[in-house]
């Protein structure tokens, strides 16, 4: 079978073959293999070796499920099952997905492909997968006890219809959806226009939000939580676990993203003005479309952004959430700016593990050097090369480069600034004189820190987790 030989040349190590063991020996001779796919590097796009030409897309930090073609029709095959995926190098966590990973494979294919989907449902409990956006027959929507019973564990159920219009989709369960979508069950759908030259673009990345609720040193997200979520993950993947977006110089670049989180995400990119190009409702008309830095992605929303690379280096990709750029942590804790409490955090740590202060003079949350629990994450980390970037969750870096190559999707390493044209320290020299810093005409001195009572208490037990206030 050629697109899987060169499925795997493409995407390297990780990839094994769960086969026909999984189903009925009746229906094995009919089922299409299910490739699975454990390693959570990014995989190289998945270039088309049947049926209309399109340009494929990179799934940051995941891969594109490869099919067969079986009497004009494009055969996929997903199984439901219990996955473990690194969020970052030092946590693992269990999830629910499809094919080895959460999210599951991207599937690509073609405006007026007809299009086959077998689902093999590994989980203890019934599933069904909903096509969202696609517009299909009503049986074929995927809505359990609406439009098809449950698939129950060990079964494998067939969907069936033409990828009728091109755009950003996802698919995800509609069963038990809290619980599975908690679980990290979904993943991401992209059908190409027939004509590969419209829409084009040099580098179409494509990401999922998700959110999950993991008490620091377990291995399990809580699936009943309805707000709390401590880990906002992009491919369920955190900061520094995301690798960069790389764009060649001048490049034109999409970047889809999908909200599957229960609050909105401002995504925001420096460097750069893009256009909303596309929705999940299908293309926005280029008279409708503005300037902009950051979009907002509502829940169930997707949004295609589009711009042209034109500006060397590393370029931060996020949203502007500042608590979803964090992995877990705690928050009920004193604001303490301008408190002097150096060693006193240390002390009070040897009688109250746990105890930590924000806005310590002496350094920021980024460098506060806390006993983590086993299986967690620092809530902000990331070595840069000017030190800790004290970021984590929904961030990653647009690395724009000259003279890349195309299809070149590996990191270029930290950029390399011009010299003069970096932020730097005014030691009176070459600048020129310091101006004057006109203040407030009503400004009032701050008081002074020295001698102020510490208002330090013990965080509760809930504490580590909480974030009610999205
Ligand atoms: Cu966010």
């Amino acid at each position: 079978m050629t697109n899987r030989r060169s499925f795997l040349t493409g995407a390297g190590a990780g990839i094994t073959a769960l086969g026909a063991s999984l189903v009925s020996r009746a229906g094995a001779a009919s089922l299409p293999e299910a490739p699975t796919h454990t390693s959570s590097a990014t995989a190289a796009p998945l270039a088309p070796t049947g049926g209309r030409p399109y340009n494929p897309v990179v799934t940051l930090n995941g891969w594109t499920l490869p099919w067969r073609m079986k009497d004009g029709v494009k055969e996929f095959h997903l199984v439901a099952e219990p996955v473990v995926r690194e969020f970052a190098p030092g946590m693992q966590v269990n999830l629910w997905g499809y094919n080895g990973q959460s999210p599951g494979p991207t599937i690509e294919v073609v405006e007026g492909d007809r299009v086959r989907i077998f689902v093999t449902n590994k989980l203890p409990e019934h599933t069904s997968v909903h096509w969202h956006g696609q517009l299909l027959p009503c049986g074929m929507d995927g809505v359990t006890g609406l439009t098809q019973p449950g698939i129950q564990p060990g079964k494998t159920f067939v969907y069936e219809f033409v990828a009728r219009h091109a755009g950003t989709f996802m698919y995800h369960p509609h069963a038990d959806e809290m619980q599975q979508m908690a679980m990290g069950m979904m993943g991401f759908w992209v059908t190409h226009p027939k004509n590969p030259r419209q829409h084009a673009v040099d580098r179409d990345y494509v990401m999922l939000l998700s959110s999950y609720d993991i008490e620091p040193g377990s291995y399990t997200p809580r699936t009943n939580t309805m707000l709390d979520f401590n880990l906002w993950t992009i491919n369920s993947r955190v900061f520094p676990g995301l690798d960069p977006m790389v764009a060649r110089l001048g490049d034109k670049v999409r970047i889809r993203v999908g909200n599957l989180t229960m609050t909105n995400h401002p995504i925001h990119l420096h460097g750069h003005r893009f256009e909303v190009a596309g929705t999940d409702g299908g293309w926005v008309p280029k008279s409708a479309r503005w300037p902009e830095v950051t979009t907002d992605v509502a829940v169930g929303q997707m949004r295609a952004i589009e711009f042209v690379a034109d500006a060397p280096g590393d370029w931060a990709f996020h949203c502007h959430k500042s608590h979803h750029t964090m992995n877990a942590m705690g928050h009920d804790v004193p604001t303490l700016i301008g408190v002097d409490h150096r060693g006193v955090a240390e002390k009070i740590n040897k009688l109250v593990p746990g105890y930590m202060v924000m806005g310590d003079k002496g350094g920021s949350m980024g460098d506060m050097k806390m006993p983590l629990p086993a299986n967690t994450l620092p809530m902000m980390s990331g070595d840069g090369p000017f030190g800790n970037l004290e970021m984590g969750g929904m961030f990653t870096v647009l690395k724009v480069r000259e003279g890349l190559k195309r299809g070149d999707y590996s990191d270029p390493g930290w950029y390399r600034h011009p010299p003069g044209t970096v932020a730097r320290e005014w030691t009176g020299d070459g600048a020129g004189a310091l101006p004057p810093a006109p203040r407030a005409p009503d400004a009032r001195p701050a008081p002074a820190p020295a001698g102020q009572a510490m208002d330090a208490r013990k965080p509760g037990a809930n504490d580590m987790t909480g974030h009610e206030h999205h």
